[in-house]
Formats: C-alpha cells, sequence, structure tokens
C-alpha cells in the first residue's frame, strides 16, 4: 500500500478541514509523532493509538500533501494499546506539518528539515550550563533562567566517614564547581564520571560539530569549544574529589539531608565529602585517563590539564588497589542520593581499559583480559561498555569488543525492528528515558565501527520516542514539542518563580519502580511505557540528571 503524494493544490474537502495552524480540526494526543521532527531523507512514522485505516498530512498553509493506509493494529504490551503505525517516509519536502485522521483530528505539528535538531542539541549542552554549581547563570548567557550562584562549595567539611590522618573529620576543604548531580544540589563522583566521559566523547567524536556549534556560555569566546569548556567545569570539579594524600576519592559532595525547594542561593545546609570508595576511585581513574588521551587531541592547550588527569588516575588506581571492593553505603546520618552499587566488575574493567589506552602499560592488559565481560548498554552502576566503547574506537582491540558492541547494537536493531513502535527498549528502568538515549549511543558507536544505515535509522527512533512518538504523547525534553514537560523534579525550575522549566533537560521518563512518591497522585498506569507523571513531586519518573542529558547529547549531536 503506497502513500499517495500529492503534489498539486489541495483537494476543496481538506482546506475546509483547516490547516496545521488553524482550529478546525481537533488536535488529539492520540497520534504520537516526533514533535520536533524528521530529518529530510530520513525513516518517517507517528502511531495512532486511534482505530484508524486512512491518514492525511496537510502543511502549515492548509494544502493536502500526502495520503496513505493506517498499517494494521498491533497490541503494544509496555503501553496496553493497541496501536497503528503511519509511514510517510515518502513526504520529503521541508516544511510544517500535522497527520490528520478522519477528517477531523490532528496530530501535534513537526517539521521536516535539513536539520531539525541543531536548536535541542545546543539546548542539551546548555541545560549543564544551568546546572553549574558555585556559579551566577547571568542573563547574558542564561536569559529569562539567571540566578546568583549558590554552594560556593569552599567550606566544605570532611565527614566522619571519609576521616583519615591526614585529614581527620571536620576538615574543611574547597571545591567548588561542577554541576549538580541532578534535581537535588548534591555532586556525586559516580554519577559523574559516566556523564563526563560521555560529554567528552561526543566532543571528541563529533570533532567538527563541536567546533561550529556556539552554545552561547560564558566561555564562548575562547578557543576551545564550547561543549569542551562546558564538560571541563565538571572534570576539573571531579579532579578535587581525591585526597592527594592517598589517592582515595571521595564518593560525594552532599548535605546531609536534601535541601528543599529553594533557590541554589537560598541553601545554606553544610556541605560535607563523605566516605571514599572503590567505585568513585575507579570511575575517576577512567574519566581522568580518557580525557588524557583526549584532551591534547581537542586542543594542545589542553596538555597541562591532561597531565594533571593522568596523574590522579594512576593515584586512583593505585588506591583501588589496596582497596579493591570498598563498596559505599549512606552513612547512617546521610540519606541523599546514594548510588551504591554492589558489583565492581564492570568499573575494574572500564577503569583498567582507560588506563592501558592512556599508558599502553600490559599489566593493565591483564587486568581488562581478567574482567572481561559482555556487560551491555551503560548506565551509571554498569560502566563496562564504556571501557568497550573506548576500546573499540582506539582501534586497540584486545579483547574483542568491536564485536561486543556490534553484537548488542544488532540486537537493538533486531528488537526495534519487531517493537509495534519501533523501540528497542525493554525494560523502563528509573531514568528510561535515558535507557533509550543510551541505546541510541551503542547504535550510533556500533556504526563507526561498521557503517549500515539500519543502526542509524534506529537511533532515530530513539530520538523520535523521546521526542513524543512514546506511550504518554509527552516531549520529554523541557522547553521543546506542543505537549511539554513543565513540572520536572527540579530545584532551581521549582523555586525560581518562572513558569517555563529550565529548558534542554530529558525527564527521567516512565517507570514502576516507585508507584507512590506523589501523595495526591492519581494513581500511576501499571503500564511502565505509562507510568509517568509530570507533576514535580514525581522524582521517580520527573527529575532530571547530568547522565541523562549526556546520552541524550551524544545522541542528538550524533544524528545532526
Ligand atoms: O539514577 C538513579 C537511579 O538509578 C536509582 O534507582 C535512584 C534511587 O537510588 O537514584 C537515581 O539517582 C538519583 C540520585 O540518587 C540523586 N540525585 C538524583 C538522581 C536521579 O533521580
Amino acid at each position: 500500500m503506497r502513500n499517495h503524494l500529492i503534489l498539486a493544490a489541495s483537494s476543496a474537502a481538506l482546506l475546509l478541514s483547516g490547516c496545521c495552524s488553524d482550529c478546525n480540526l481537533k488536535q488529539t494526543n492520540d497520534i504520537r509523532v516526533d514533535q520536533i521532527g524528521y530529518a529530510v531523507g530520513s525513516a518517517k512514522m507517528a502511531f495512532t493509538t486511534l482505530p484508524a485505516s486512512r491518514f492525511s498530512i496537510v502543511n502549515d498553509e492548509g494544502d493536502l500533501v500526502l495520503t496513505g493506509s493506517v498499517a494494521d493494529a498491533q497490541y503494544w504490551a509496555d503501553a496496553g494499546d493497541t496501536v497503528r503505525q503511519i509511514v510517510f517516509t515518502d513526504l520529503d519536502v521541508e516544511g510544517k506539518y500535522c497527520i490528520v485522521l478522519d477528517d477531523s483530528l490532528k496530530s501535534y505539528p513537526f517539521a521536516i528539515a535539513a536539520k531539525p535538531y541543531e536548536c535541542l542539541a545546543k539546548s542539551a549542552v546548555r541545560a549543564f550550563y544551568y546546572n553549574r554549581c558555585s556559579q551566577a547563570i547571568d542573563s547574558l548567557c542564561g536569559g529569562t533562567w539567571a540566578r546568583p550562584a549558590g554552594h560556593p562549595d569552599t567550606c566544605v567539611m570532611v565527614h566522619s566517614s571519609a576521616a583519615s590522618k591526614a585529614r581527620p573529620e571536620g576538615t574543611i576543604l574547597s571545591m567548588p564547581g561542577g554541576w549538580y548531580d541532578a534535581g537535588d544540589y548534591n555532586k556525586y563522583v559516580v554519577n559523574s564520571a559516566i556523564t563526563t566521559y560521555t560529554m567528552l566523547q561526543t566532543a571528541a567524536l563529533f570533532a567538527d560539530k563541536a567546533a561550529s556549534l556556539g552554545l552561547n556560555i560564558p566561555e564562548s569566546s575562547n578557543d576551545l569549544p564550547d561543549i569542551v569548556d562546558e564538560t571541563l567545569v565538571n572534570l576539573r570539579w571531579m579532579l578535587m574529589m581525591q585526597d592527594p594524600n592517598d589517592g582515595g576519592v571521595y564518593h560525594k559532595l552532599t548535605t546531609l539531608s536534601f535541601e528543599g525547594f529553594i533557590n541554589p542561593n537560598e541553601c545554606q545546609k553544610q556541605r560535607y565529602v563523605v566516605a571514599k570508595g572503590t567505585a568513585a576511585a575507579l570511575d575517576l581513574a577512567a574519566t581522568a585517563a580518557f580525557a588524557y588521551r583526549t584532551l591534547p587531541q581537542i586542543s594542545a592547550s589542553l596538555q597541562p590539564l591532561a597531565d594533571s588527569c593522568l596523574a590522579v588516575a594512576k593515584e586512583a588506581y593505585r588506591w583501588s588497589e589496596k582497596n579493591p571492593d570498598v563498596k559505599f553505603r549512606n552513612p547512617a546520618d546521610v540519606s541523599t542520593g546514594e548510588y551504591g552499587d554492589g558489583d565492581l566488575a564492570d568499573e575494574w574493567f572500564w577503569a583498567a581499559a582507560e588506563m592501558y589506552l592512556a599508558t599502553g602499560d600490559k599489566a593493565y592488559a591483564a587486568k581488562v583480559a581478567e574482567k572481561k565481560n559482555t556487560f551491555g548498554v551503560p548506565t551509571w552502576g554498569s560502566v563496562g561498555m564504556l571501557g568497550h566503547i573506548s576500546l573499540a574506537l582506539a582501534a586497540d582491540d584486545i579483547v574483542g569488543s568491536a564485536n561486543i558492541i556490534t553484537s548488542l547494537a544488532d540486537g537493538l536493531v533486531q528488537a526495534d525492528a519487531a517493537s509495534p513502535i519501533s523501540l528497542s527498549l525493554a525494560q523502563y528502568e528509573w531514568g528510561s528515558n535515558s535507557s533509550v538515549a543510551n541505546e541510541g549511543m551503542i547504535k550510533l558507536i556500533a556504526n563507526r565501527l561498521n557503517a549500515n544505515d539500519k543502526l542509524v535509522a534506529s537511533a532515530a527512533n530513539d530520538l523520535h520516542y523521546i521526542l513524543g512518538r512514546n506511550g504518554t504523547g509527552y516531549c520529554y525534553v523541557t522547553g521543546f514539542g506542543t505537549k511539554q514537560t513543565m513540572n520536572i523534579h527540579h530545584r532551581p525550575s521549582s523555586a525560581d518563580g518562572i513558569e517555563a522549566p529550565v529548558p534542554g533537560f530529558l525527564s527521567g521518563g516512565p517507570n514502576t519502580i516507585v508507584p507512590t512518591d506523589c501523595a495526591d497522585d492519581e494513581p500511576r498506569s501499571q503500564f511502565p511505557a505509562k507510568a509517568f507523571a509530570d507533576q514535580e513531586c514525581s522524582y521517580s519518573t520527573n527529575e532530571i540528571a547530568i547522565n541523562w542529558n549526556a546520552p541524550l547529547t551524544f545522541l542528538v549531536w550524533g544524528l545532526l
């Protein structure tokens, strides 16, 4: 059943029923489109939960441009919905459109454009700028969301759990900068590591885009790409989290309990560094070793910073060898994010891989071989795949990483092909939207190793899901789309008195892990793809986090 492209002026019937921007047609959430849009030359699909058989597409002027048949119904178990795909790949002319069903219902508008995601690509990185700690967001760069600096972090106390001979409990340390982790104001090394790695990898792999995409951040006039400047904000902070006396790394810099929903500059609670741990040490070693290799390729001016990174990485790794399995748990008086991890094999693999690539030392290679596993799509607690990515991209493939990445990506593409909505995601974890983005990242990396259009098309499907072609109809990035997430669990967005949330943040997305995080919530759907609430109290579905915006950034930059 081929679609029918209409080249001439539209039929009288459709003109009567109105255009995208007209109100004769009722806008429905039951047609799920990518609310930003689709690239020229790419596959284009929306789906509907309505029992329609034909569809039309009209442009902004009200012209009918395409008619076609809706595909057969399929049951999408994750959402408990019967869905039908609307395929409109034949429409490949730049413009603004909407899909019309039954001559009466229209989808949210979307664009077909040569570069539909450029604004999103900038905004996804600018979100990190807005989450900078210890720095004012000025109106030149921050616009509406300008705010005074918060958390100087120049008087951070050593917590009892982190006390050592050289730095007893209560010692005052200065560790300013970095990014707030998420909707809370704390800073966590483990989560910073995967985030910083992913951002640096984005800058390195898409260097041409990094060179040309200006982000309007305070460093924009210097010689470095803005995405690199932004990432260095957090890398520099991470290096401070090492105790130079023994090489150990504090797990986090935090208040004892979460702050209220107040502005950063209103926060008064004492901040602490809390216990050293092996996950933090290995993750810092890996990130710093990767930075050592990568930064001088970006600019020779970064060589001194790169050298400090290598020194920090070596000391952190050495500490880990002496303390190979110190698992972090929140001390009794600390209740902020834990990022606790019961299995450090993947951290060992990643750190050993990066140390090997940074130094060429065969001792690290032996550790890589010892800890080798297939791992899986990366998350903050499962970082082994990052080691595979580095090994495969460095073409120093000592344990067959390229094949591991390729077969993971092929499996994801197969899952996408079998899915009623063309989505490879199988499990809706906490931050499920970031799992979607990380799957997209794996596909794009596999495509770099062995170019295959199916991988890129499937990665684009991941982005389409995030931007509205999903179980709820939300475009999950703040500031984008028609049905926007407005009430993210993000303290600055809550306290700033501005209706619109800080833009560019990826909401965590649906999951059924915490069914009751809002006291007065309507019952959360039992279907995982719909278990989402655009409510500030929904920390389990509607928070934002740096480790979620990083794979979003990679995915969008990779598809630019
Ligand atoms: O992303 C984390 C998720 O995997 C965990 O299940 C969850 C509960 O421990 O914590 C998430 O991370 C949060 C962190 O602990 C504190 N800052 C906000 C993070 C995002 O919700």
